[in-house]
């Protein structure tokens, strides 16, 4: 750090290779420093040490306490990875260091594997006085990725060694940042729908329309067509066409599509194409349980583990977890959770989003007509609670709920009834590392008004959805979930700090009214008590569609969204006026999200504040995909159908990077995601990700060394690098994964509707409608009718049907209808009336009941 420079010059220096020619210290310092962070001002990222000797920042150097009676130089390090080593160079190296006994040390850069070939070596005699070592080198090898390794072990004694300053200089300055794209002819690398939109994304500099052929598999071309030229796209800055072939159904394998002689990575088209994405999306919370063995027999071989932090040494177990110090002098049993991430924090705020998404992957086939809730049901997924009568998809979210409930205050102490915002390592951990090996102290941090919210939603979300299944359980649920909203209510203000981010993330929050209007809708869809509604409806976010739905996304950081999704689709008490409110923040957020995939070039459903890509963005990407999602459930307006699916388009490689941000999917797919176990770039005997394992996408803010040094200056959607320690740009979470297995289940069942048993006109007719019922609650109901044509099309149109029992409509959209008896006549309004060849138009309405409210017979187009 700077305020040690005093320190540091009154060092002595000590000048290794002494025999280096004169002026090649020079040269070295005109090429570039490889060393990140070497003057620790950004605390120990990215240095590494072994587990035996523990570093931290003390005054600004870098502090190992090593122990006593290693045998070897290797088994005590401190250093760094990832730099490129060129042969023919020469280079710089340079630190200042200190060691309470007198040592020699190894200075080495080397290979970071074996055959660990060392590109320089030196024994540096470190003692109590600051030293400045010099040593300047020619690399007669080379190495993307060596490192720098003081060797610090083999001492009788135990000793405390400090490093400060560390440069490494020399080389050729780093090349632009020129990712390899491969073909400039962009895809969905997994598939379309059959009858589902069908769009790509070519690169190029030509201005004027090409010509663009699908071919199949076996090379017949099978359509054909011109591109659209779209100009420069501002995420990639690349000028680029777009091209359709949605018209195209007839289902197989390995089709391409063929640009000006380039070819696109293959592709199905088909209705089954997302079934295995539900199921592996899903499986990613089993793998990262905490608490339990992952067992071979349900995930095999290679992705098995002993169970992580249950008490067995070096793990300190989660059973009897204290607080940090000061914080509070009770120990919790947290044991079990899902880890967060690629490190094995467990934290409430991020873990009750989490737990939410997976509960509504459930929720959705109870509230959504065609959602399908067999796939996920009892013996469907890898988990080993198959067979005791609950839905798969809940034995998983109650793995997180029992740890969520874990962590509110106990009954008694000050702050009972809130909760912990998280349970995490004291320190950081390196990678890879297995749970069941970190040898960390576990340590409870404080409560915060966000996490305990969290608790409070998810507990009454589980409150409703397990009822039916284990009532003691959701009465277990409804309690820690009323109890936790009070005590949120008495300490509204007890935000997380920002800075309490050693050994686990932060995720800290500066506003929490988002979370309490999450918590109160989920409290009153529950319990139906009016106190509840009333938060509801007195927040200040209600009816206010962009602070509930963020332009850039819902995050565990902006949760109001979950809240208005469940309001919206929920049988509850509200008024029509009141569900009006809500489903319309839900249709106008919905369209401005489908506006924003109308004009993206690559179909995102995205367009951040200032077109950055945030931390996690792929996440972001899929919550507007959520509520596009829902929108479409509501109105059965294929706009919103349509923005979901090029959403999929770009996350499974219809992008500037032509990258597929799911492991298993694609033939580019990411495969060195940042996690501890899943480290297979690190370790070849570990594996890579588990299939169905989304990585966190571009983050335009280069938030890690990594990204720093390998993606200078890229546009925003290029800023990824499937490199195990780009952390900001490649980790993987629980609260990315459940929005995908959200999404996933959405997808496979539009295939299914697709493959015969949805709305559409059947053989032999040509403009047909179909009414559905989308959602239904006591004396009330959401309407749906959609005109779809095949082989004709329609401008302007009048449809009509009987109500069987008595049915009153109250109001529509998207058509102007009366009633008159129990007939009923809707027109398009001027906006609607055109249903083109194989296109599709929806209007939706709500209208009363009682007794029963059985669908019409037939819904008649009359006009
Ligand atoms: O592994 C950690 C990851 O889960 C976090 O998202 C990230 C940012 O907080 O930090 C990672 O851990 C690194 C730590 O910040 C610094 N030391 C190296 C750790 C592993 O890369
Ligand atoms: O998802 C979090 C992202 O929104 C933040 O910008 C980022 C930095 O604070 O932290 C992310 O969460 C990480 C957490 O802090 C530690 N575990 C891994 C999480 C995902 O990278």
């Amino acid at each position: 750090m700077r305020r040690h420079i005093p320190r540091a010059l009154a060092a002595v220096l000590v000048a290794g290779a002494l025999a280096a020619p004169g002026g090649a210290a020079a040269a070295a310092d005109e090429g570039p420093e490889l060393i990140v962070n070497g003057d620790f001002a950004a605390g120990t990222d990215p240095w590494w040490w072994t587990p035996d000797n523990p570093a931290t920042v003390v005054d600004g150097r870098l502090c190992a306490e090593v122990p006593a009676g290693t045998a070897n130089p290797w088994d005590a390090i401190v250093g760094q990875n990832d730099l490129p080593i060129e042969a023919g160079e020469t280079y710089a190296l340079r630190y200042t260091a200190t060691a309470t006994t007198p040592v020699t040390i190894r200075t080495n850069v080397q290979q970071a594997v074996e055959p660990w070939a060392q590109f320089f070596a030196s024994a540096d005699q470190v003692t109590d006085t600051a030293q400045t070592f010099e040593h300047i080198f020619t690399a007669t090898a080379g190495d993307e990725a060596a490192q720098l390794a003081f060797q610090i072990g083999g001492s009788d004694t135990a000793y405390t060694f400090c490093v400060d300053d560390v440069s490494l200089r020399g080389g050729a300055e780093r090349p632009p940042y020129d990712p390899d794209t491969g073909s400039p002819v962009r895809v969905n690398q997994v598939g379309y729908l059959t009858e589902g939109p069908k769009n790509g994304t070519f690169v190029t500099d030509a201005t004027e329309p090409l010509t663009w052929t699908l071919n199949a598999a076996d090379g017949t071309e099978k359509a054909s067509g011109t591109t659209v030229p779209a100009g420069t796209d501002p995420t990639s800055l690349e000028n680029v066409h777009t091209f359709a072939f949605g018209d195209f159904t007839e289902a197989g394998e390995g089709y391409t599509v063929t640009i000006d002689g380039q070819t696109s990575e293959p592709f199905t088209i088909g209705d089954d194409i997302y079934g295995t994405l539900r199921t592996d999306a899903l499986a990613y919370f089993y793998h990262n349980r905490s608490g339990i063995e992952i067992d071979a027999d349900l995930v095999g071989e290679e992705y098995a583990r002993p169970a992580g932090h249950v008490n067995v040494a070096p793990n300190q177990g989660d059973d009897d977890v204290p607080c940090q110090p000061g914080v509070c002098d009770y120990t919790l049993d947290a044991a079990g959770g899902w880890y967060d991430a690629g490190d094995h924090g467990k934290y409430v705020v991020n873990g009750g989003i989490a737990a939410a998404q997976v509960m509504s992957v459930y929720e959705r086939t109870l509230t959504t007509e065609g959602a399908d809730g067999e796939p996920i049901g009892d013996g469907k997924l890898a988990v080993p609670e198959q067979g005791n009568g609950v839905p798969d998809v809940l034995d998983e979210a109650r793995w997180q709920l029992e740890f969520l409930m874990s962590m509110q205050v106990p009954a008694g102490e000050e702050l009972a009834g809130m909760a912990h915002h998280k349970l995490h390592d004291e320190q950081w951990t390196g990678l890879p590392l297995l749970p069941h090996e970190d040898p960390q102290p576990r340590e409870l941090h404080p409560a915060s008004t966000a996490a305990t919210l969290n608790l409070a939603a998810t507990g009454a979300q589980c409150a409703r959805l397990y009822a039916d299944f284990d009532a003691e359980f959701a009465d277990r649920c409804l309690s820690a979930a009323r109890t936790a909203y009070t005590a949120a209510e008495a300490h509204p203000d007890m935000l997380a700090d920002p800075n309490d981010g050693t050994g686990g993330g932060a995720y800290s929050d500066s506003n929490v009214s988002d979370e309490f209007y999450w918590a109160a809708a989920e409290l009153y869809l529950a319990t139906g008590e009016d106190a509840y509604l009333q938060d509801v409806l007195g927040s200040p976010l209600h009816g206010d569609a962009e602070a509930v739905f963020p332009r850039g996304g819902m995050s565990w950081g902006a949760t109001a969204g979950l809240g208005a999704l469940d309001l919206a689709t929920v049988d509850s008490g509200l008024t029509d006026a009141q569900l009006g409110v809500v489903r319309g923040m839900v249709t106008d957020a919905a369209d401005g999200y489908a506006a924003d995939a109308a004009n993206a070039a690559y179909g995102v459903p995205y367009a951040p504040d200032g077109g950055r890509y945030v931390w996690g963005s792929n996440s972001q990407v899929l919550n507007n995909m959520v509520v596009l999602a829902t929108a479409h459930g509501l109105t059965g307006e294929s706009g919103y159908r349509d923005a979901v699916l090029t959403g999929l388009d770009y996350l499974l490689g219809r992008n500037p990077l032509n990258q597929s941000y799911v492991t298993g999917y694609g033939e580019r797919d990411s495969k060195n995601q940042h996690h501890r176990f899943w480290a297979n770039q690190l370790d070849p005997s570990l594996p890579n990700p588990a299939p169905g394992s989304i990585a966190g996408g571009p983050d335009s803010q280069l938030e890690d060394p990594v990204a720093e040094q390998e993606l200078q200056g890229c546009p925003p959607a290029m800023c990824y690098i499937d490199h195990i320690e780009s952390y900001s740009t490649n980790e993987i979470t629980i609260n990315w994964n459940a929005p995908l297995a959200w999404i996933a289940g959405y997808a496979d069942d539009l295939g299914a509707a697709d493959g015969g048993t949805g709305p559409g006109p059947g053989p032999g007719e040509e403009c047909a409608a179909a009414y559905s019922v989308p959602n239904e609650w006591p004396g009330g109901f959401t309407g749906s009718v959609t005109l779809s044509c095949d082989g004709a099309s329609l401008d302007g149109w009048t449809v009509e049907w009987d109500f069987p029992d008595g049915q009153r409509m109250t109001n529509a959209w998207n058509a102007v209808c009366t009633q008159s008896g129990t007939t009923v006549s809707c027109r398009n309004t001027p906006y609607n009336g055109a249903v083109p060849d194989g296109g599709s138009v929806s209007f939706g309405f709500n209208a009363g009941w009682s007794g029963a409210n059985g669908a019409p017979e037939e819904v008649k187009l009359v006009g």
